[in-house]
């Protein structure tokens, strides 16, 4: 019997309407025109690139490395990677030369996709790394890759794949050391959207506001797997602007975003209930929303935001309900300061220290199961074995407890990350770059509450004896260094460091000193 083609393309495509002359993404950005594409459009385009790179005879499994800025052609370059049965690596537009030297370097991409304007540089690591083809896409459909595109057949039949047939690496950074690659499946993704279309209840006639960047969980898989898959138009942003996404509310009917993406539309006046009178849902997710936030957006707009939980090894784990939830009691009500129930087919479990399961209401780490989660890190099978338990659970780091009706509450985290804005900032990482400037001993980097961004970084140094050091001297160099949202906002120069008896520096502390700072 021939086996159905378990390509997430495949999936998606399906979802497209019958008409494919209707707008499929319409772009909104400040002083452009807006641009109109069909769902031919997208069909005829992605199949052109997948053309492409099918053409150039790159073994099964090759990386597509992809450093663009968020268009809708580089939507089209994801979804033609899945179609071409590729390997899609999105990489933040933020990072500098090392960390992209890392990135190809571990990951070996036979085909890197940059900005025009970063072809010298990127192009010089890829080709020393000894990637093959180096393409270039502008946000304004510039550049080399929609050139060679143009000249390739607009019919292509997606790729076979099978469910754990590898779609996606995502780089997530470690506690300690280097980013490691989590490796998605089509099924992972695949199962995941399916259900999320489901559980959040999309439904015909809906229209996507799409104001996330398009290299990470939240803005490329969650957000643009449900649009296609329901075949919903999408209002697309290159950039979030809160004026934008509240002026075309009446024209649409879901909204994702992260906190900072609510806490920026909060400050304007626009945001009325009058100008959200249109939206059916709006989720938030990616770091901690505040209950004031939930509470002040309720007050504004008469929208309760439904938060939901998730990771790039796991995509979406969790959810408040969007309708009654017939597996916990029918319970219905999004609880803020929640992130809501186990997805349907997610397993989630809270273990002590010791790996014993707790009870309801204990305080433990998050451990999931399900057709979701990521198959393991590329190329580092022991870190890969560390973070699932020996019966197969995978262990998020996460810190948190259920509660009686089955909510689950987010209280920390076990591993040393700052999430500022929706990004994951690794202490360990800015650590490692200040100590080793000249005239430090050491460092300490903390997270401390932000208005904006949730959560901030903070520096905290002391210098070698004799040696003079310069907070805004940090401060630079690590900007010349790092993706700028790494960039601490503040750094103190201190004589010493709070330490416990057994010498390790004691980040509760400066968390606590410094958690006014932006008060
Ligand atoms: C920008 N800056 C940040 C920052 N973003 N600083 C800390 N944290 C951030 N997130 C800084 C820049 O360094 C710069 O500083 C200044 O702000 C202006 O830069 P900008 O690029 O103009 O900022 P802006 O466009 O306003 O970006 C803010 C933002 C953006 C909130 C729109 O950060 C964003 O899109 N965040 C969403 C992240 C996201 O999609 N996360 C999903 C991860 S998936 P200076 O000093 O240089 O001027 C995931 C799984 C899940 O977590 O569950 O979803
Ligand atoms: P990432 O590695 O970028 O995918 O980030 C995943 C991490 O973001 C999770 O492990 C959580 O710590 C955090 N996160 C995601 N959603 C939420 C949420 N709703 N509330 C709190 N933390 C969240």
């Amino acid at each position: 019997m021939k086996q159905a083609n378990q390509n997430l393309f495949a999936a998606l495509r399906a979802g497209f309407p019958a008409d494919l002359d209707t707008i499929a993404v319409e772009t909104a950005d400040a002083g452009t025109p807006a641009l109109r594409y069909s769902w031919r459009d997208l069909d005829r385009a992605t199949a052109m690139i997948a053309n492409l790179l099918q053409s150039l005879d790159i073994p099964d499994g090759s990386r597509i490395a992809v450093q663009v800025e968020k268009s809708v052609e580089a939507m089209m370059l994801y979804l033609a990677t899945l179609r071409a049965g590729y390997v899609f690596l999105p990489l933040n537009t933020a990072y500098r030369s090392a960390e992209i030297e890392y990135f190809i370097g571990n990951a070996e991409p036979a085909v890197v996709v940059c900005s025009p304007q970063n072809f010298g540089w990127v192009s010089q690591i890829a080709f020393t790394a000894g990637t093959k083809h180096v393409f270039t896409l502008g946000d304004d459909r510039s550049g080399s890759l929609l050139e060679r595109a143009a000249h390739c057949s607009d019919r292509q039949v997606p790729a076979l794949r099978r469910d754990d047939d590898l779609a996606a690496i995502l780089y997530t950074s470690g506690t300690t050391g280097r980013s490691k690659g989590a490796m998605l499946s089509h099924g992972n993704m695949r199962s995941n959207a399916v259900m999320l279309k489901d559980y959040w209840g999309w439904r015909k006639g809906d229209v996507l506001i799409h104001a996330l960047p398009i290299f990470h969980v939240h803005g490329l898989f969650v957000a643009i797997h449900a649009a296609l898959l329901n075949g919903s138009k999408m209002i697309w942003l290159g950039k979030f602007d809160p004026r934008i996404v509240i002026d075309r509310m009446p024209e649409a009917t879901v909204f994702m975003g992260v906190p900072t993406l609510y806490v920026r539309m909060l400050a304007e006046p626009a945001l009325t209930r009058e100008a959200a009178r249109n939206m059916r849902l709006f989720i938030a997710g990616s770091a901690p929303l505040l209950l004031e936030t939930f509470t002040e957006w309720q007050q504004r707009t008469g929208h309760t935001i439904l938060e939901r939980y998730g990771m790039s090894e796991t995509i979406m784990l969790t959810s408040n309900p969007y309708a009654a939830d017939a597996r916990f009691g029918n319970q219905s009500e999004r609880r803020g300061g929640t992130v809501g129930f186990p997805l349907p087919g997610v397993g989630l479990r809270v273990r002590g220290d010791d790996g014993a399961d707790l009870s309801v209401g204990e305080i433990g780490g998050i451990q999931v199961k399900g057709p979701n989660v990521f198959s393991g890190y590329w190329r580092m099978p022991e870190k890969t074995a560390e973070e699932f338990t020996a019966d197969g659970w995978f262990k998020t780091g996460d810190v948190g407890k259920v509660d009686e009706r089955g909510y689950v509450t987010i209280v920390g985290r076990s591993k040393d990350l700052i999430i500022s804005g929706g990004y994951n900032v690794y202490p360990a990482e800015i650590e490692g770059a200040i100590n080793e400037m000249q005239g430090i001993a050491e460092s300490a980097l903390v997270g401390v509450p932000h208005p904006d961004f949730g959560e901030v970084g903070v520096a905290v140094v002391i210098a070698r004896p004799g040696a003079t050091v310069q907070p805004e001297a940090v401060i630079a160099d690590l900007k010349s260094k790092l993706a700028n949202f790494k960039i601490p906002k503040r750094c103190f120069v201190v004589a010493e460091l709070p330490r416990n008896s057994m010498g390790k520096v004691q980040k509760n502390l400066l968390r606590d000193q410094y958690k006014t700072l932006f008060a």
